[in-house]
């Protein structure tokens, strides 16, 4: 059995990525692929619980470098447990938001040093590395918008209820790491309608991988 492939989505609050992973995998499905949805952090009985602490904001006072271990020990269980299980039967993995996230959100926008990235990334990834990474660029606005929508009170997660120009960090980290990776890396403007970003999602992906009905190359 051929190894599967493994997508990630990636960008900042309220991008639209939940959404786009749930449709992909249905385009993915209806083409006769078996598809494995995940998220992080989470996506393992353990990085769940990692994830319930981090976005509670009670490990908070561990420091961004406390937070980053969190993110890294969460995310190797989650490949040991989910991801590299799925890849190894051939399944494809969807991923809403992967290493990253940590790059972007503890590094660029929050300071981690890019050497403690690159050496966090080294061990908790691996070679498990994704074959494709969607980001989904739109203005802040839009987005904190949207989550405010969503949660009805615009208070939001550890996460979310940072300033603004924190999120504006996060967007320009995002685009600085699909510039540097441009070969696995694709920008997809999410300020959309999501029907419209759905569409482009899927030819993406179709033409990425040489997809046919039947779901084979
Ligand atoms: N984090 C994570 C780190 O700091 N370091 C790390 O290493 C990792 C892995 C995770 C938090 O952890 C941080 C980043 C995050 O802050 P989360 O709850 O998983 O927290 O948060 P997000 O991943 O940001 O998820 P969100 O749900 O906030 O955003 P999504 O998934 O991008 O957006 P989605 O699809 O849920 O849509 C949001 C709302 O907008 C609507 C949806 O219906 C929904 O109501 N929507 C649209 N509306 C209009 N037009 C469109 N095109 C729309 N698409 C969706």
């Amino acid at each position: 059995m051929a190894r599967g492939k493994f997508i990630t989505f990636e960008g900042g609050e309220g991008a639209g990525k939940s959404t786009q992973v749930r449709r992909l995998a249905e385009h993915l499905r209806a083409l006769g692929l078996d598809v494995v949805v995940t998220r992080e952090p989470g996506g393992s009985p353990s990085a769940e619980a990692i994830r319930g602490l981090l976005l509670s904001g009670r490990v908070r006072a561990l420091g961004t470098l406390g937070e980053a271990y969190l993110f890294a020990a969460a995310r190797m269980d989650h490949i040991a447990e989910t991801i590299e299980p799925a890849l190894e039967r051939g399944a494809w993995v969807i991923c809403d938001r992967f290493a990253d996230s940590t790059r972007v959100y503890q590094g660029a926008a929050d300071g981690l040093d890019v050497e403690i990235v690159d050496d966090l990334e080294r061990i908790a990834v691996g070679n498990c590395r994704p074959d494709l990474t969607i980001v989904i660029d739109l203005p802040v606005d839009v987005g904190l918008a949207r989550v405010a929508g969503r949660s009805g009170n615009g208070t939001g997660d550890r996460f979310e209820a940072e300033a603004v120009a924190v999120h504006e960090a996060r967007r320009q980290g995002f685009l600085g790491v699909a510039a540097a990776n441009p070969d696995r890396c694709v920008v997809i403007d999410g300020a959309r309608e999501a029907d419209a970003v759905t569409s482009d999602i899927a030819a993406l992906v179709t033409g990425r991988f040489g997809l046919a009905i039947g779901g084979r190359a």
